[in-house]
């Protein structure tokens, strides 16, 4: 995400947002005073605010989103709305977007013919490894993804799903996946882009927004000292073109295509509002590319 977006549009955007939330508030309350008397409905009443301004934050979110579309290169990987807390007390409103083209994409491990991929199987081995996590889970997640039921490991295919996953925290189901190792990986995953899941064109890593864990598994070769390089280079200036990564030292022996895997602009984002009223959250998480077209939903 550019910042001279969010500097362009971002108050304009704000007033919107609080217009709506106003409006969306008064009639809850409207509806509430109307019908409701019981204190056990009020919790119904601060849900139901909460999940409009959530929804609110949420709108906001796809404009600044459209807008990437008109800028050359993505430099930003994560935009953290500033908190409005001025709703009245007890209400707030936090909105995260995160560039999902600064993920690697842990489907991409199985190709369309159930085979494993040559390229981006060692290249999630090297991502545990990096990360300090058992490397043999990566074969417990490609038997977990693979159709077939022959056992990498000698339980690896137990209660296996043999299908693509669908949603991120699927792994968590996975055995020797816990919160730890969960916590640790998700951050440089992602499900979407991916033409048998979500309907998407597959999804390419933006070396302007991708972390040291994830420029590292992108080459067998790329080391972390290159990583560092890299991202200090495109702190200097984003790189707009694919082919100015070799400008940064000892690029050039790896050169810039990575396997074909990698952009300087993206076009899928991972948005999430938490609105809270009264000490009721409702969090909406979806996942939309620049068009604002919705690919994945979830409401809690
Ligand atoms: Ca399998």
């Amino acid at each position: 995400m550019s910042r001279k977006v969010l500097d362009s549009k971002g108050s304009a955007l704000i007033i919107t947002l609080l217009l709506i939330t106003i409006l969306t508030g008064l009639v809850v309350d409207f509806v509430y005073d109307v019908y409701i008397e019981t204190s056990s409905m009020s919790n119904w009443g601060a849900a139901q605010r909460a999940s409009y301004i959530a929804r609110s934050g949420h709108a906001l979110s796809a404009e600044l989103v459209e807008s990437v579309n008109k800028e050359p290169y993505t430099d930003q990987r994560e935009l953290v709305l500033p908190p409005w807390e001025n709703f009245g007390p007890g209400v707030s409103l936090l909105v995260r977007i995160t560039d999902e083209n600064s993920k690697f994409n842990i489907n991409n491990i199985i190709m369309d013919n159930g085979k494993t991929a040559p390229d981006a199987y060692p290249a999630l081995k090297k991502l545990f490894e990096y990360l300090n996590i058992n490397p043999n889970l990566t074969d417990t997640i490609a038997d977990w993804i693979d159709p077939d039921s022959e056992p990498r490991l000698f339980d690896s295919e137990d209660l296996a799903k043999n299908a693509y996953l669908w949603s991120l925290d699927e792994l968590k189901l996975i055995t020797g996946i816990d919160d730890r190792v969960y916590n640790t990986i998700s951050p440089y995953l992602t499900v979407h882009g991916n033409s048998k899941i979500h309907g998407d064109s597959e999804i390419k890593i933006n070396i302007n927004t991708a972390e040291i864990p994830v420029l590292v598994m992108l080459h067998p070769d790329m080391t972390e000292s290159l990583a560092k390089s890299i991202i200090e280079q495109r702190e200097i200036s984003p790189f707009k073109e694919r082919q100015e990564v070799l400008n940064v030292s000892g690029m050039k022996t790896i050169g810039i295509n990575f396997g074909g895997r990698t952009v300087v602009k993206s076009t899928m984002f991972r948005v999430t509002a938490r609105a809270t009223v009264n000490d009721v959250t409702r969090v909406i998480e979806s996942v939309m590319d620049t068009s604002a077209k919705i690919k994945f939903w979830r409401e809690g």
